[in-house]
């Protein structure tokens, strides 16, 4: 009797089995969707990682050598950077899973005519020409106060936004004077910057001068609009440089000295070429 009361529950046993399992998975599923839209607007974090009043700063070193700006960056090395990441960044928006989602070495240099940066990007899916805003596909923005006055909108303040595929905008629209090389490597891309010193600074740098910048840095994923956005120092790249961190120019005496030499030489041919004008004057014009 009690074999054949249990086994008419059997079935009625298994069936509840298989529902605990069915709503087991389809809860874990759920969960994961909802990790998953964790929506790419989303401020995820937005406060200042340095004591209140102060800012980073980048060291731009002079270069003796120029860069050839073709997006391999092999002249390079010794030189200062900066780390750009979630962990680093004054503010972040969306989803970065780790370093390789999304990150940037940057370093800067300069002579008497350009100021030059180098952006190695960690962006494990590069995209680029996908969306008609530059803003959307991957990229970097640089933005500078020039005079480091804290006002945004002068001669001095741009915000040059570099795409994966080459298009460079000033305050989105086409840049003029700013030389671009892009080349996408394993893992990422590469991005080297020549902008003219007169776009920024009156005369030319000095050991100690103090330019406010910043730099922004976008990862589209998976086409239409942006997944990830980080800032170095403030929250945006175009209107608020009193948030924004500092280039500091420096240079090395022999540095300083070779770059002398160089214009030496340069004002040695020029007088040259001046007295060979003025001896062809002499011939047609004798002096009396
Ligand atoms: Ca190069
Ligand atoms: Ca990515
Ligand atoms: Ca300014
Ligand atoms: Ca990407």
């Amino acid at each position: 009797m009690r074999k054949s009361a249990w086994l008419p529950r059997a079935p009625l046993l298994c069936l509840l089995l298989i529902s605990l399992t069915l709503a087991v998975v389809l809860g874990a599923r759920l969960l994961n969707t909802r990790a998953d839209e964790s929506g790419p607007l989303v401020l995820v974090h937005a406060a200042p990682i340095t004591q209140e009043g102060s800012s980073r700063s980048l060291n731009s070193m002079r270069l003796v050598q120029t860069p050839i700006i073709d997006g391999h960056i092999t002249e390079w090395p010794g030189i200062p950077h900066i780390e750009l990441n979630r962990n680093t960044a004054y503010s972040f928006w969306g989803r970065i899973t780790d370093i390789d989602d999304l990150s940037a070495i940057v370093r800067c240099g300069w002579d008497e005519s350009y100021i030059y940066l180098a952006i190695e990007v960690a962006d494990e899916i590069v995209i680029g020409n996908d969306s008609t805003d530059v803003w959307r596909d991957d990229g970097i923005e640089l933005g500078f106060d020039g005079l480091h006055d804290q006002y945004a909108w002068g001669w001095d303040d741009h915000q040059y936004t570099i795409v994966v595929d080459g298009r460079v905008t000033d305050r989105g629209v086409p840049a003029t004077g700013v030389q671009t090389g892009v080349q996408q490597v394993l893992g990422g891309y590469n991005i080297e910057v020549a902008i003219p010193v007169a776009a920024l600074s009156p005369g030319v740098p000095i050991s100690g001068t103090v330019m406010g910048f910043t730099v922004g840095l976008h990862d589209d994923d998976d086409g239409g609009n942006w997944d990830a956005y980080l800032i170095w120092e403030g929250t945006n790249t175009s209107s608020s440089p009193e948030l924004y961190g500092t280039l500091t120019f420096s240079e090395r005496p022999e540095d300083h000295i070779i770059a002398l030499e160089a214009r030496l030489i340069k004002l040695e041919r020029r007088l040259q070429e001046l007295m060979v004008i003025l001896k062809e004057y002499e011939l047609l014009a004798p002096l009396e």
